[in-house]
């Protein structure tokens, strides 16, 4: 079922040899721009007008009345309400570890620089639809946000069909949270709506949150105008597995991201040809029994998707690194060990009992991730994504003094003379 690509014996650069989708964000942009200037001069008019084109229904307004988040939230299933709630726990008590605080050095006596972490001002939050509901997105968003002090949230959904809200599931999540300025915006017009603000909600300063073209393609037209995360685009799984893994465990995994999206990415790198024969029988079998069978089948044999045939374990780690996908899970002896030398990955499941699905949804960590290759120079969400550091610099007359030649040194060789100046007009009889 998976393509089969042979890089054994192979010294090139396995960069160009690996599969991925190409996604053309370029002429989506070009789409996408009449709509994100009609929402930027009509405001709120405009970003229904695209929902009612794109989503199939005609509001009334975007902000969802705080009542129906109240009712999402009582009639949540209990079960659905305690897995959330421990979603919730799980992810609040990871990214609490991840806070930072000011730190100051004290670089010589009576000089200093600290240091200082804010949060962003106001966010939004978008959370896709698509072809399923997301309210583990909402948690992944929120709470990262929260702990890092964030003091506005807003977050936008798009509207269903029959009602105009987002989905019950999606406004469940925000009331569990604690988040009740909620909009049923979707694609570029949700966007549009966060980065350029509208006569009824105030513009972010940054948008967080995955989506499909549509949005990346906004995202990248309002970078500047608002802060942007990452662009999130198809999901990717990438599994290091030798003849120790289990092939109904691979198979599953493999199978469990390629359910998100026909462009989804499944890539198995291994050097055990025994271990690719019996995931290929497991994954006929498994593919078959799953409910998304076409949607599956699409997304692993697709050109994004494949077999990588290594020589061994230092070969499938170069592959891997090249690769930087944005979920990578090592099923190997010593699994440790291995996870400890990868350097590019968005998120790394460790060993037979870390699953991605775990990370999607209860593990604790963030399941926002940089896909297409990003992990090689970006991070997934995390409460960093909602800090800004500044610096305090604090010099003393005598520590000022002390280097102020240096500073003249440097900036006359620079031929910048008034900068030198400047420190020397303080001492200047
Ligand atoms: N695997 C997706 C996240 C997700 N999975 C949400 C299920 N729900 C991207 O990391
Ligand atoms: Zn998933």
């Amino acid at each position: 079922m998976l393509t089969r690509i042979d890089l054994r014996g192979s010294t090139a650069d396995p960069r160009r040899l690996l599969p991925r989708a190409s996604l053309d964000v370029a002429a989506a942009m070009e789409l996408v721009r009449p709509t994100v200037e009609a929402v930027r001069e009509h405001g709120a008019r405009a970003v229904m007008d695209a929902n009612e084109r794109f989503d199939g229904v005609r509001q009334n307004a975007l902000r969802v009345p705080a009542t129906e988040i109240t009712s999402a939230v009582e009639a949540l299933d209990p079960a659905l309400r305690d897995a959330l709630l421990e979603s919730i726990a799980r992810a609040r008590k990871v990214h609490s570890d991840q806070r930072r605080s000011d730190h100051t050095t004290q670089v010589v006596p009576g000089g200093t620089v600290t240091q200082r972490w804010r949060p962003v001002r106001r966010v939004g939050l978008y959370v896709p639809g698509g072809l399923a509901v997301y309210p583990s997105s909402v948690v992944m968003n929120v709470v990262p946000a929260q702990v890092a002090g964030v003091a506005s949230l807003a977050v936008a959904s798009p509207p269903q069909r029959d009602t105009g809200l987002p989905h019950p599931l999606v406004l469940a999540a925000c009331g569990l949270l604690g988040v009740d300025e909620v909009y049923g915006a979707g694609g570029a017009q949700a966007i549009a709506m966060f980065g350029h603000g509208t006569e009824e909600s105030e513009p972010v300063d940054l948008v967080t949150g995955p989506g499909n073209i549509w949005v990346t393609a906004a995202k990248r037209l309002l970078r500047g105008v608002v802060g942007i995360d990452a662009e999130a685009g198809p999901t990717e799984i990438a599994i290091l597995a030798d003849d120790t893994a289990d092939p109904r465990h691979v198979a599953a995994d493999l199978i469990s991201q390629a359910e998100h999206d026909p462009l989804a990415a499944s890539v198995l790198v291994t050097a055990s040809e025994a271990l690719l024969e019996a995931v290929e029988v497991e994954l006929a079998t498994q593919v078959a029994a799953t409910k998304h069978t076409e949607r599956v089948t699409q997304a692993l044999t697709g050109e994004q998707s494949a077999v990588v045939l290594v020589d061994g374990i230092d070969q499938g780690l170069r592959v891997v690194d090249a690769y930087g996908a944005e979920h990578l899970e090592i099923q190997t002896e010593d699994a440790r060990a291995v996870a400890e030398r990868v350097t590019s990955a968005g998120a790394i499941f460790v060993g037979a009992w870390s699953p991605v699905s775990l990370g999607d949804y209860c593990a604790g960590s963030n399941h926002v991730l940089p896909t297409g290759g990003c992990a090689r120079h970006s991070s997934g969400l995390s409460v960093q994504t909602f800090l800004r550091g500044v610096q305090l610099i604090e010099y003393s007359q005598e520590a000022l003094r002390d280097v102020a030649g240096h500073v003249v040194t440097l900036a006359e060789a620079e031929d910048l003379p008034a900068h030198g100046q400047a420190v020397s007009v303080r001492f200047a009889q």
